[in-house]
């Protein structure tokens, strides 16, 4: 089989055994790979009601069929587990040259289960895999532990790792890669930490056998081409998603002060343009010639890096405008490895609550110093820091009152960085997306103010629905990034393209339409195979605070989402899905899509339901 390796590699931390498996071919024809390959192995071999903190979870790291052949845009791998935030399905995208190394060492995935004695890392180089001791790296944060690694490893080797959130099991901390690139919002850091697994080395060598070898290098060198000649390149490389700020705040789309307004008075200290006067360089992910990644000196004289996300969650959204104060808290973001979105909205969460007097701590809004030590508290679970290193979600039930009205989560994934007070589409995105309210699988905001905001029209189901397919399901399975797409405007039969020249298979649009269903709709049975009784429709609404409490500032002034309104887009959703007034996939659904074995496990929830 071309374009594939076929093979998984089994991690025993408790037994420190290495298990190659090979792989039937039709999980490749059916799964594609990255998210596909996740949802699957995850469904299949974790045991319903498994606690994801314990020996029984696993945490898989999956590559897809075009990573490591040098295509524009293709370092990236998908890490996914049971996740601790959620209870659900949980995944991040995460750029690094260990997603090349996991290919040429000859496996698609690695699946990584029970629990070390000693803090762990794994060093895999080809087929030699060691379990290593990293007693020293432990406590280390996860730049610290890379820097060590690199020197024992080399500075080419591919390195994914936790930093201190991770060994302490913050239910968002994350796994980063090369000082910027974090993945796995949904706490697959945590689960690593659980198995006291410190990080993973990987060095591999073997080219990947590829159907069209000579038209593949073709094909990459016109990729790179073709990604230079779009228009939007060059201010691409000089923003990168940083633009998003000034244009979130001109439509009233800007987290303000846990998302209770939707325009900050400093937005423009904190966009795009602000940002260009204190960058230093750009980086990013390997293979890539857009890199995104604003490299610039924080308030302590580090270099740390700025997206839209990190900057709108750990600025405005707790009431922050002085970029370089930003920087640090994404600084510490990254060493800690804790998602940064999430940790913007907790402390969103906690200021508002100190500001109600609902806690005991007093802090202000955009005051750096304490806020500095409440990261540093959430990260070690010391205090105030230990009731949010739980989530947004816990954290409220832990406060009380009316604040689970203003924790800004979904089925306990915070939100990211879009208000939707006045964006029903975005809102249904976030409601519906497959690991909780992020924007990965839909951003469907920019269109829908094209087409008309405030409206609830089905079409903004249709193009949800669309868009879902290829940014959660394509690109996911595919594991590359998807800005060339949907930033430039590459189109997607360069996908096709590519995937001819690996694979020899000629996938039509249609065809991987289907199997990005099919990924998705396993995804939504996993999640209702986890909750079980507690499954409800409630849980593919976003918070009560973009129902209630209309925006009080900005050209959307009074602004608010109908919950009505709402709630006949989410039936139209799920009417089109083919799942039922629950938002549970359709036994007939699901055996379209070959899911009949996963169906009967559904059936036996509908039936004790
Ligand atoms: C992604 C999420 C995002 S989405 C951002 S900024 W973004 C935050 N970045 C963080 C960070 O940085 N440090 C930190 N400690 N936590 C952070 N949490 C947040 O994580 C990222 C890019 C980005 S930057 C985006 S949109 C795109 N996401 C892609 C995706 O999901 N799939 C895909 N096929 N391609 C994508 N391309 C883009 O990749 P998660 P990365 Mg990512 C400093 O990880 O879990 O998906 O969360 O990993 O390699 O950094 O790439 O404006
Ligand atoms: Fe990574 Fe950015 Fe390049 Fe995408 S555009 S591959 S996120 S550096």
């Amino acid at each position: 089989m071309f374009g594939w390796t076929v093979f998984f590699l089994n991690l025993d931390l408790t037994k420190s055994k290495a298990i190659p498996e090979q792989y039937d071919e039709a999980l490749a024809l059916n799964f594609l790979g990255g998210r596909g390959f996740a949802a699957k192995i995850l469904w299949d071999r974790i045991k319903q009601g498994t606690d994801p903190l314990s020996t029984e979870n696993k945490i898989v790291f999956a590559a897809g069929p075009l990573t490591a052949i040098g295509l524009p845009n293709s370092g990236k791998l998908v890490v996914a587990s049971k996740s601790p935030l959620t209870g659900g399905y949980g995944d991040g995208n995460i750029g690094s040259w260990a997603a090349v190394h996991l290919r040429k060492a000859g496996y698609d995935a690695l699946i990584v289960e029970g629990k070390a004695e000693k803090p762990t890392y794994v060093h895999i180089k080809d087929k030699t895999v060691e379990f290593l001791d990293a007693s020293d790296l432990w406590g280390l944060s996860s730049i610290e532990a890379e820097a060590q690694l690199r020197k024992t490893h080399g500075r080419l080797a591919g390195i994914v790792s936790i930093g201190q959130g991770g060994e302490n099991q913050v239910k968002f901390a994350t796994v980063v890669s090369q000082e910027g690139r974090s993945g796995g919002r949904p706490g697959m850091g945590a689960v690593m930490g659980s198995k006291k697994l410190k990080a993973i080395v990987i060095e591999g060598r073997t080219p990947i056998p590829l159907a069209d070898p000579d038209g593949m290098k073709k094909l990459a060198a016109e990729g790179y081409g073709e990604v230079l000649s779009k228009p939007l390149y060059a201010f691409w490389k000089r923003q990168g998603t940083m633009s998003t700020v000034e244009w979130s705040q001109e439509n009233s789309a800007l987290p303000t002060r846990n998302y209770k307004e939707a325009v900050f008075e400093k937005a423009e200290d904190i966009g795009g343009f602000a940002m260009e006067k204190i960058k230093v360089s750009n980086r990013g992910c390997p293979q890539c010639n857009m890199t995104c990644g604003n490299v610039v000196k924080d308030s302590e004289g580090n270099n740390s890096e700025l997206d839209y996300e990190n900057v709108t969650m750990l600025g405005s959204n707790i009431g922050l405008g002085n970029l370089a104060q930003i920087a640090s808290l994404n600084r510490l973001a990254d060493e800690f490895g804790l998602d940064s979105i999430s940790l913007g909205n907790v402390i969103g969460f906690a200021l508002e609550a100190s500001e109600k007097g609902l806690i005991k701590e007093k802090i202000g809004w955009a005051d750096f110093e304490k806020i500095k030590q409440l990261i540093n508290d959430v990260a070690n679970r010391r205090g105030l820091g230990a009731v949010l290193a739980e989530g947004v979600r816990a954290a409220a039930k832990t406060v009380g009152n009316d604040s689970s009205d203003w924790a800004m989560h979904v089925k306990g994934l915070e939100v990211s960085a879009y208000d939707c007070h006045l964006a029903p589409g975005m809102a249904l995105a976030y409601g519906t997306n497959s690991i909780g309210a992020h924007h990965k699988d839909a951003w469907v905001i920019t269109w829908e103010i094209k087409v008309g905001r405030a409206s609830y029209d089905p079409i903004k189901v249709d193009n949800l629905i669309e868009t879902q397919l290829i940014r959660g399901g394509l690109f996911e399975a595919l594991t590359v990034c998807r800005f060339p797409y949907n930033s430039l405007g590459f189109e997607l039969e360069w996908y096709q393209r590519y995937l001819k020249a690996a694979t020899g298979k000629d996938f039509s649009m249609e065809q991987l339409n289907l199997i990005s269903e099919r990924i998705l709709t396993l995804i939504r049975a996993f999640w209702v195979r986890e909750y079980g009784k507690n499954w409800g429709r409630i849980l593919d609404v976003p918070p009560v605070r973009w129902f209630n409490e209309p925006l009080t500032e900005g050209a959307s002034k009074g602004s608010k989402l109908d919950l009505g309104k709402y709630n006949s887009m989410l039936d139209a959703y799920y009417a089109k899905k083919g799942w039922d007034q629950m938002g549970v996939p359709k036994q007939s659904t699901m055996k379209r899509l070959g899911l009949s074995q996963e169906a009967r496990q559904i059936e036996e929830y509908h039936n004790s339901s």
